[in-house]
């Protein structure tokens, strides 16, 4: 037997079959976001507080009197999920130190969309990673503001037509290059950062499970694929994170106390068109447009494999 075929024999026994991001939700047909929440939450088990930003993820799993969380869930403002899940984690400390709750490792995760995390909380998520808390930030990207409508964000792509950034005649779509968070993270000298998706799956389960056992912040970007916002068929969400991650455009790596390792090989890319004709946000692009993006995509994963000292291993199945 092969290590592919052992892997797809084994792997599958390893994941919590418990549900705690319940299905009956609101999300979207094919919402790669409410996937990657529901895969995160099995990797992280019951002994975890959430605190949640406003954004989809909250509007379609609490609409009153139901909700979707079978974890102790708070939902926050957007500026302040890092802060509110710094205040979680510092009172976990001080009740365990007191006796007054079990000496177990309970987890504080805070969570955002990418409005939440790489415009609106991004002071709270520094001032909580420079503070250095046990907490884990997930990001979940779906690279826009896509609850109240498909508004542009920072982490919205260059090109991409949104609500705010319409392609039309006297526009192509958005005009700055999407901000990279992770990077900053790193800047911040947490102990763990990484990127990840749900096309992914179990990459994506031993990052978080990676991040909540470091002592101290650790932080994971996830690219959650929003069929709605992107205009892609529902079915196509897995199929576009997997291009997303094999051309280069959202690779996949962690930085371990400043060591990055790739987790994904992606050492013979795809051409980003295969990834732009997916979608109807990049339908307008022009050859020379798109030639733009495919030279940046080239040039930021230069430099990302520059800075690279491990390349993926079959342990990491
Ligand atoms: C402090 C604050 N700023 C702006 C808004 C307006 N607002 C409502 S939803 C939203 C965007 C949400 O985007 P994101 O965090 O990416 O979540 P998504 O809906 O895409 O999951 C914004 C800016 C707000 N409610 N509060």
């Amino acid at each position: 037997m092969s290590i592919v075929e052992s892997f797809d024999l084994y792997a599958p026994r390893l994941v919590d079959k418990e549900e705690y991001f319940s299905f009956g939700h609101r999300a979207c047909q094919g919402c790669g976001e409410a996937l990657a929440i529901r895969l995160m939450c099995k990797a992280l088990g019951k002994d975890t507080v959430i605190v949640n930003a406003t954004g989809c993820m909250e509007v379609v799993s609490s609409l009153y009197p139901t909700t979707a969380w079978k974890l102790p869930w708070i939902h926050v403002a957007f500026p302040n999920s890092a802060s509110v899940g710094s205040g979680v984690e510092a009172g976990l400390k001080v009740l365990r130190r007191k006796g007054r709750i079990p000496d177990r490792d309970v987890k504080a995760v805070s969570i955002g969309g990418d409005g939440g995390t790489v415009d609106i909380g991004i002071q709270a998520l520094s001032g909580a990673m420079e503070r250095g808390h046990d907490l884990l930030y997930v990001c979940f990207d779906n690279e826009a503001y896509m609850n109240t409508g498909i508004q542009r964000s920072g982490a919205t792509p260059f090109g991409a037509s949104t609500t705010t950034d319409p392609a039309g005649l006297a526009s192509f779509g958005k005009k700055a290059w999407k901000k990279n968070v992770a990077e900053i993270m790193v800047a911040h000298n947490v102990p763990y950062v990484a990127t990840a998706c749900h096309s992914y799956p179990l990459d994506f389960m031993n990052k978080v499970k990676k991040a909540v056992k470091v002592k101290g912040p650790s932080y994971i970007h996830c690219l959650s694929v929003c069929p709605t916002g992107w205009r892609l068929p529902p079915e196509q969400c897995i199929k576009a994170g997997r291009m997303a991650v094999q051309t280069g455009i959202f690779p996949l790596y962690e930085v371990e106390d400043g060591k990055y390792r790739m987790t994904i090989e992606t050492r013979e890319l795809r051409p980003v068109e295969e990834y732009l004709k997916l979608q109807g946000r990049f339908r307008h692009l022009s050859e020379d447009e798109k030639k733009v993006i495919q030279e940046r995509v080239n040039q930021e994963y230069k430099r990302l494999m520059n800075k690279v000292e491990c390349l993926p291993s079959w342990s990491d199945l």
